[in-house]
């Protein structure tokens, strides 16, 4: 170990932890480690992999609170939610419990004997995570990776590596193969070029910006790992005049504010059919105003502040001097990294405001004319990883569906995940699924055998 790494708790700007950094050294160690736990894994029964999964989800269910108040001080993520996060992350171990027997193959009608497939694990996983839900989205990809038989070696991101870390001492008290999830903390340039280039590792479970992407991608080649990437979004939200308008406008701060709008899915494109603009605008900055920003540890907070200091800088650069932007609420002076919403009203096509991701409170209302337009408008970006339809044309809603460039799409909702649905992007926000039984194909290999049947 090298360095220490200071964590700063982004409503106080205090420090809350310092974590050691793991070195190259440490994290090639942890890759061998894991190579051993896997082969002892994959030697325990059906029954003996389901109860271990199970006894993860127990023990994160056991300290729900615990793991919340981590995640809330290291976020600034209100603690209402933080909570219902970490409960999503028991949930998904138990989803995962049940999929271990039920990874299933095919039995193939071929001449001359019996053919079969068989789903194989890969060996070792590497899960990269994001800052902005640290341990939901790590367990997305450990349940499904283990359940499949794989081990695994997670590097949270270096701002937030404190639930991450607390999960990673929960499962090592319980009974597993040692070593079968381990927790290395480091950089992204150190740790992460390790487990993305070392022979050893399989596959790389990937979330975060498109650049380290493809950086992932490039160094992951010189291996060939298996890889699931889950990157930037800049999802679009249509709401047609025919939607139900209250409803559609409760419903929409809380996709592009909610986690201050740190969230890969925020809908930060809201594209308004223009016959309800202005009434679709009123009802949207009104709804913004009512939200609660502050404390994240207070049960009535809605916005907590921003991850670091550098990222707030990073979301203040949209707001150039040509940008016309409505102040949507009252964020606190500090010190903390705060950010009170703003909303833009038809902004110019062009502009980064309408084409870059911004990971922070910033909110585009575009108007449109037809369902032809949205479609396209919607369509107009690299990436297409999430989106809502509103309206009650059910016709209309399927032929805007099937024809928006993005992996999950909502009609009358803004939600984007469930733990037994797939998950994942198109263009580029990724590729490979995460969640439902669609990621077990991303952590196995499809195995064919043949038997013949001659005499
Ligand atoms: O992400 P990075 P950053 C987007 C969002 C945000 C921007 C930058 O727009 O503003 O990315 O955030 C590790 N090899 N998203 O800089 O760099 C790093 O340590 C291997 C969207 O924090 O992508 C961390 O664990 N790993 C997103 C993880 O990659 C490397 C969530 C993500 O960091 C690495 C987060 C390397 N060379 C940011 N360099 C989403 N899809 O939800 C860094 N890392």
């Amino acid at each position: 170990m090298n360095d220490l790494n200071r964590v700063i708790n982004p409503a106080t700007e205090e420090v809350i932890a310092e974590i050691p950094m793991a070195d190259t050294a440490v994290a090639e160690a942890a890759v061998e480690k894991s190579v051993i736990a896997q082969r002892e894994w994959i030697r325990m029964s059906l029954s003996a992999r389901r109860d271990a999964l199970r006894a993860i989800a127990g023990t994160v269910r056991d300290h729900v609170e615990e793991l919340a108040l981590l995640e809330c001080r290291d976020v600034g993520k209100p603690i209402a939610e933080a909570r219902g996060e970490i409960g999503g992350v028991a949930e998904c171990f138990e989803y995962y419990a049940g999929v271990v027997d039920k990874i299933l193959g095919d039995t193939i009608p071929v001449e001359g004997g019996v053919d079969m497939t068989f789903r194989e694990p890969l060996g070792v996983v590497a899960v990269i995570a994001p800052w902005n839900f640290p341990l939901p989205i790590a367990s997305w990809n450990i349940a499904p990776a283990l359940a499949a038989g794989n081990s695994v070696v997670v590097k949270p991101a270096e701002l937030t590596p404190l639930s991450t870390i607390r999960f990673g001492e929960l499962v090592a008290a319980l009974d597993l193969p040692e070593n079968l999830v381990q927790v290395v903390t480091g950089p992204g340039r150190v740790v992460g070029a390790v487990l993305t280039s070392h022979p050893s590792v399989a596959k790389i479970s990937f979330t975060g910006s498109t650049e380290t992407g493809q950086a992932v991608m490039r160094s992951a080649a010189g291996t060939m790992k298996r890889l699931t990437l889950e990157l930037g979004g800049k999802s679009a939200n249509i709401v047609f005049a025919d939607a139900d308008l209250s409803r559609a406008i409760k419903a929409a701060p809380g996709s592009v504010f909610g986690n201050t709008g740190q969230d890969c899915c925020a809908r930060s494109r809201i594209l308004v059919e223009r016959k309800v603009l202005d009434d679709f605008v009123a009802g949207f900055i009104e709804q913004t105003q009512a939200m609660t920003i502050g404390d994240p540890e207070s049960e009535s907070t809605h916005l907590g502040p921003l991850v670091s200091a550098a990222h707030r800088e990073t979301v203040s650069s949209f707001l150039t001097d040509d940008v016309d932007a409505v102040l949507a609420g009252n964020a606190p002076d500090g010190p903390g990294f705060w950010m009170a919403p703003r909303v833009v009203v038809a902004p110019d096509p062009g502009s980064r405001i309408v084409r870059d991701e911004i990971f922070g409170p910033i909110a585009a209302i575009i108007p449109f004319d037809s369902e032809e337009e949205a479609v396209r408008m919607a369509n107009d970006t690299i990436y297409g990883l999430s989106g809502s339809i509103w309206t009650s044309d059910v016709g209309r809603a399927l032929r805007v569906a099937r024809a928006v460039e993005t992996g999950t799409v909502s009609v009358n909702s803004n939600s984007s995940v469930r733990i037994q649905t797939p998950f994942g992007g198109f263009k580029q926000s990724g590729f490979g699924r995460e969640l439902g039984l669609a990621a077990i194909e991303g952590y196995t290999e499809l195995k064919n055998v043949f038997i013949s049947t001659a005499e």
